[in-house]
C-alpha cells in the first residue's frame, strides 16, 4: 500500500475511534461491501474489540423485536439511578428486506428519543451474497461498533434458519422472542431456536392467550435438555471442570414493549446475565468459541475459493457428467477434483 492511502486509512480508523458518525458510517459501508479499504481497518481496529456485551435478539417477523430493542436502548441510556449509562448499536439484520445501508429501523418504530442522541447508532443490513457472507459480515459490523466504543451492541435478526442461528451466535446473550397464540412456541422447537436462548421473551402479553403460551413454553424448557446445545457441549466434554451453562435458569419474561411493560425487567435480567457469564468463565468461553467459528469459516472460505481457482471449468464439468451418468461415485469424484486431473 502507498503511503498516501497508509495516512487516509489510518485517519478513517483514527476518526472512528474518537466517535466520528460521518466515519463510522463511511467505515461500516466499506466493511459491508468487503472492500479492501474496509479490511485493513479492520485489522487495524481488531485490538481495540472484545470489550462490548453482545445481545441477540431474534424471533418471527413482526413479532415486536425492533420495538423491543428500541425500549431497552432507551434504558441503556437512561438507567436507573446509580447505574452507568451505556453507549448503544443496534445492528439489525434483515435477509427479506430490499433496502440496505440505511441507519433506520422502520418509520412503524417510535425512534424519537433515540434520534439525535450521539451514543446511538443503528444500522440495517440487507442480505447480499450468499447467506454464510451474511453471517461473516454482520461479525465485522459488530467489530467495528466494539473498537468505537459501542458498549452494548444489539443485533436483531428473524429467527429463521441457520443463517440467523450463526447471527445469534456471535451474542454472549441470545434473547428469544415469541408472541401469543401464533404456535411460535411449536416453529421455536422446530427451528432449534429454543436451543440458542439465554432469556425468553413472551412480548405482546396484553394478548389473552399469554397464559397458554407461557405454559407452553415452560413445559418445553422443562422437557429440553438445557446446557447441552451446540455452543457449550464439546467443551463441556473436553473440560469437565467448567462451569455448567445449566447454572442459569432460562428466564420467561412477560413484555408490552409498545408500552413499555416489563422493559427494566428485561433490563435487570440481561445485566445478571452478563454478570452469570463473566462470573461462571462462560463470557471468555463464548468468546473462543465465537472467534474459532470466525476463524474456521474465513478458512474454509479461503480454502474453497483456492481450490476454485486451481481446477479448470472443463475438467469439472467432465467430472460432474460423468457422476450424474453414474460412472463415477461422488466420492470418486472428489478424488480426481482434488488431485485436478482427470484420470
Ligand atoms: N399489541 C402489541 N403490539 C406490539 C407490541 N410490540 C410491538 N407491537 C407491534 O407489532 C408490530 C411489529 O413490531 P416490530 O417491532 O416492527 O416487530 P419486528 O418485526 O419483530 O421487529 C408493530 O406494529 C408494533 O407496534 C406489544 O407488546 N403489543
Ligand atoms: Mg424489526
Amino acid at each position: 500500500m502507498r503511503l498516501k492511502e497508509k495516512l487516509v486509512l489510518g485517519s478513517l480508523v483514527g476518526s472512528v475511534r474518537d466517535g466520528n458518525r460521518l466515519a463510522l458510517a463511511r467505515l461500516l459501508s466499506q466493511v459491508e461491501n468487503n472492500t479492501p479499504e474496509g479490511k485493513e481497518c479492520l485489522n487495524a481496529l481488531f485490538p481495540y474489540t472484545g470489550k462490548a456485551h453482545l445481545i441477540g435478539i431474534t424471533g418471527a417477523p413482526g413479532s415486536g423485536k425492533s420495538t423491543l430493542l428500541n425500549q431497552l436502548a432507551y434504558t441503556f441510556r437512561h438507567p436507573p439511578e446509580g447505574e452507568q449509562a451505556r453507549r448503544v448499536a443496534i445492528v439489525a439484520v434483515d435477509p427479506t428486506s430490499p433496502f440496505s445501508g440505511g441507519a433506520i429501523l422502520g418509520d412503524r418504530v417510535r425512534m424519537r428519543e433515540l434520534a439525535g442522541d450521539p451514543d446511538v447508532f443503528i444500522r440495517s443490513m440487507a442480505a447480499r451474497g450468499s447467506l454464510g457472507g451474511l453471517a461473516s459480515r454482520t461479525a465485522e459490523v459488530v467489530q467495528v461498533f466494539d473498537a468505537a466504543g459501542f458498549e452494548i451492541i444489539f443485533i436483531e435478526t428473524v429467527g429463521a434458519g441457520q443463517n440467523e442461528v450463526d447471527i445469534a451466535r456471535l451474542a454472549h446473550t441470545t434473547i428469544v422472542v415469541e408472541t401469543p397464540g401464533t404456535g411460535d412456541e411449536i416453529q421455536a422447537i422446530k427451528a432449534g431456536i429454543l436451543e440458542i436462548a439465554d432469556i425468553l421473551v413472551i412480548n405482546k402479553a396484553d394478548s389473552p392467550l399469554v397464559d397458554n403460551s407461557e405454559f407452553a413454553l415452560r413445559s418445553m424448557l422443562d422437557m429440553a435438555p438445557i446446557g447441552t446445545d451446540y455452543y457449550h457441549s464439546m467443551e463441556m466434554r473436553n473440560n469437565p471442570g467448567l462451569n455448567s451453562p445449566k447454572d442459569w435458569q432460562i428466564p420467561i419474561l412477560r413484555t408490552v414493549a409498545t408500552e413499555r411493560q416489563g422493559i427494566d425487567a428485561l433490563y435487570q435480567t440481561i445485566q445478571s446475565h452478563a454478570e452469570f457469564l463473566q462470573e461462571s468463565q462462560e463470557w471468555i468461553e463464548r468468546e473462543r468459541v465465537n472467534l474459532q467459528t470466525i476463524l474456521d469459516n474465513l478458512i474454509q472460505n479461503s480454502l474453497i475459493d483456492q481450490w476454485r481457482k486451481s481446477i479448470s471449468n472443463d475438467v469439472y464439468q467432465t467430472v460432474l457428467e460423468s457422476l450424474i451418468s453414474r460412472q463415477t461415485s461422488p466420492y470418486q469424484a472428489l478424488q480426481i477434483l482434488m488431485k485436478g486431473v482427470l484420470p
